[in-house]
């Protein structure tokens, strides 16, 4: 019996010192294990006289029965200790400042784009796409560009197969089959924005990929004074209501006569600046008559059918808007230059 007192206290004092669970495995098998002190004393039943067995037997129970709880005890204490040093560890402060994600901004060009296709869709227009890989056929045999001509240059114009398949030069062949999928008896109303191709060398006002918004209306009895109309709302809508606008006599192959358009200079209000190069006057887009030519190649009797035309560079309203001086910076992928920009003398 003494022996199981002494047992039990030893047993006491070493699970005092234990520190982990490993060091307590090992000390759950030296007591308790098949081999272990506890179970040894077990063996000692068979030399008593057989009064004490009982008695001895009911003690051993009693002091595994105790060994067995110290020992759980211990291990919930280890258990308990090591949750709450891994919660101390991981422990969230939420009051910090959360990592700076980079947020998007939306595309000037896409913003000025939608801009235009509004004013132009609440005048009844259509939105029109096209392929940006076309056939000379329709970048410049039908839109009165012959043969020969400068503007089909290789110098200028990004050609892909002989002189047949091409980057398109200018958004107008999607006007060409417009006109000739409508079948020369019916009105149009469209815009086209969309990329176009130039073997220009990048520099600050040229870029050899930018972004055209073309416009095309055929009807009856069209004039000049209903493009002149047309381009005045255009015109007041992207840069203020008090803008004034004019034409000015130009030359393109497609469209006679032609025109410069203008807006006075919403900097300045026409005094003068750098801006407008002290003329009071910005040139914004060029527009004209559909010529005559083009509406027959396209199927329309030009007896019977009438229509105006018109082309924006994308970027150069989006530069006179947003005050940037170099195309360039359009298609840098710098995301401080490509993110909000605001006009501060508009
Ligand atoms: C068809 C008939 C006529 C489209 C037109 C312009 C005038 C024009 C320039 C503006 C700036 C090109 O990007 S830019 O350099 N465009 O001045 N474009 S009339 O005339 C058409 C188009 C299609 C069937």
């Amino acid at each position: 019996m003494k022996d199981l007192e002494k047992t039990l206290k030893e047993l006491e004092k070493k699970i005092e010192k234990v520190t982990n669970s490993n060091e307590l495995n090992d000390i759950r098998v030296e007591y308790l294990g098949k081999k272990g002190s506890i179970s040894l004393l077990s063996s000692k039943i068979a030399d008593l006289p057989i009064e004490e067995k009982k008695t001895f037997g009911a003690a051993l129970n009693d002091t595994k029965n105790k060994a067995t709880e110290l020992i759980d005890a211990k291990k919930k204490e280890l258990e308990e200790k090591a949750l709450n040093e891994k919660l101390a560890r991981e422990d969230i402060d939420i009051s910090l400042p959360s990592l700076k994600v980079p947020t998007g901004a939306p595309n000037i060009l896409e913003n000025i784009i939608e801009e235009v296709e509004e004013v132009f869709l609440s005048m009844g227009y259509d939105v029109v796409d096209g392929p940006e890989i076309e056939e000379d056929k329709y970048n410049f045999e039908l839109l009165n560009i012959p043969k020969g001509h400068p503007a089909r240059d290789a110098q200028d114009t990004f050609y892909i197969e002989d002189e047949k398949i091409l980057l398109r030069s200018q958004t107008s062949p999607v006007q060409a089959r417009t006109m000739l999928k409508a079948g020369g008896n019916t009105p149009i109303r469209m815009i086209c924005p969309g990329k176009t191709y130039r073997r220009d060398a990048d520099d600050a006002t040229h870029s050899h990929q930018f972004m055209q918004i073309e416009g095309l209306l055929v009807d009856k009895d069209i004039s000049l004074s209903d493009l002149k109309g047309t381009f005045d709302v255009i015109a007041k809508k992207l840069f203020g209501e008090e803008v004034e606008t004019r034409f000015r006599p130009s030359y393109y192959q497609f469209t006679e006569p032609s025109v410069e358009t203008d807006i006075s200079c919403f900097v300045c209000k026409g005094k003068g600046c750098s801006l407008c190069k002290n003329t009071g006057w910005i040139t914004v887009s060029g527009a004209g008559m559909v010529h005559p030519n083009v509406l027959q190649n396209c199927g329309y009797d030009p007896k019977v059918w009438s229509g105006f035309a018109f082309g924006f560079g994308a970027e150069r309203l989006a530069m006179l808007k947003y005050g940037i001086n170099d195309i360039r910076t359009f298609y840098q992928t710098d995301l401080r230059e490509s993110s909000t920009f605001d006009r501060k003398d508009v």
